[in-house]
């Protein structure tokens, strides 16, 4: 199988435990990011990370001490041990004025080309999907926002497809959505959002996911498709419970699901993911691979509390999706 992408030297990885009989394990330190992690901020937990210039840099959702989410760069070696900025991001528009935001949270980080844009829900009369862009994680650019309100999750494609930058995205409410279903859009120029087409909705045969989904982190190209990680969630008596799956999206049209696997690849188990700000919530925003070796690093937020690691190969993933399909 094939993985089109970087070699990734110093990507975080720890094997198998032994007698694991699941396709993704969880890190054994983890959470890797704890509570009050910086001064200003309580909690850091869906946050999106890329490899750059040999070490790491991430963007991190950060809820403030007054319970307002923003989001904060990062910087790592290894992937684990970060220095997260005191300050939050201080965007500027296209002109360099100032472009503050008065919320952001759950960021997506894409490197298309030669440039870096994060994706996360920010407020215009209501939740929308903000965009912004840097090329050197110090000039953090502002470009409108995607959609009209309201939508909350955004993850582009790490590529042109068809020449048109594509988003997928979930059309929601103003407040705890209790529905979901994942779109996609496209847009030639990162400005101008259309052609809106469904991808995938929920699973009302598979529990974990038979209240809504949403998409995880920026797919993965291989040969046997785009591989989409994506968050389910179940309503239950203590209320919503957050699992991550996997799907298989055609390379040249992306609406088509080829393959989306019955079950959930995780779901909240140790006490960092079932007790925590919201309990039960594993909810990932980063996935990255190692074309060389195939290890796959998921990086997800449990709990709404923490960050924490997991970890796969990318070739059983997509075996595990194509072997118990739907
Ligand atoms: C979603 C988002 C996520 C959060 C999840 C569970 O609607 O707000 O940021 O992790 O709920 O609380």
């Amino acid at each position: 199988m094939k993985v089109f992408g970087e070699k990734i030297h110093n990507l975080p990885w720890e094997n198998k435990p032994q007698g694991c009989r699941e396709v993704v394990w969880r890190y054994s330190k983890n959470p890797i990011i704890k509570r009050n992690p910086i001064l200003k901020g309580s909690r850091i937990f869906n946050s999106a990370i890329v490899p750059y210039k040999n070490e790491f840099v991430g963007i991190f959702r950060v809820d403030h001490k007054d319970g307002v989410p923003f989001l904060h760069s990062g910087r790592s070696t290894d992937g684990i041990q970060w220095h997260i900025e005191e300050e939050d991001i201080k965007w500027v528009d296209i002109d360099g004025k100032p472009f503050p935001v008065n919320y952001a949270y759950d960021p997506r980080l894409t490197k298309i080309d030669d440039s870096y844009y994060i994706t996360f829900c920010t407020d215009d009369h209501g939740p929308t999907i903000g965009i912004g862009t840097t090329k050197d994680f110090k000039t953090f650019v502002r470009l409108p926002n995607a959609y009209v309100p309201f939508n909350r999750n955004g993850v582009l494609f790490p590529r042109k497809i068809n020449g048109k930058y594509i988003m997928l995205n979930r059309p929601s409410d103003n407040g705890h959505t209790p529905f979901g279903d994942i779109f996609l859009s496209e847009s030639f120029d990162m400005i101008h959002w259309g052609n809106h087409r469904y991808v995938m909705g929920t699973n009302k045969q598979n529990w974990w996911e038979n209240l809504k989904i949403g998409a995880g982190p920026v797919p993965i190209e291989t040969d046997a498709g785009w591989l989409l990680i994506y968050h389910g969630v179940t309503l239950t008596c203590n209320g919503y419970v957050y699992s991550f799956g996997g799907a298989l999206l055609d390379i040249d049209n992306p609406d088509k699901v080829l393959y989306r696997g019955k079950y959930y690849l995780l779901t909240p188990e140790e006490d960092y993911e079932t007790s925590g700000f919201v309990p039960n919530v594993v909810f990932p925003c980063t996935a990255i691979c190692d074309v060389e070796t195939g290890r796959l690093a998921i990086y997800y937020g449990a709990a709404d509390s923490y960050i924490a690691l997991a970890f796969a190969y990318i070739d059983e993933i997509i075996d595990f999706i194509r072997k118990n399909p739907n």
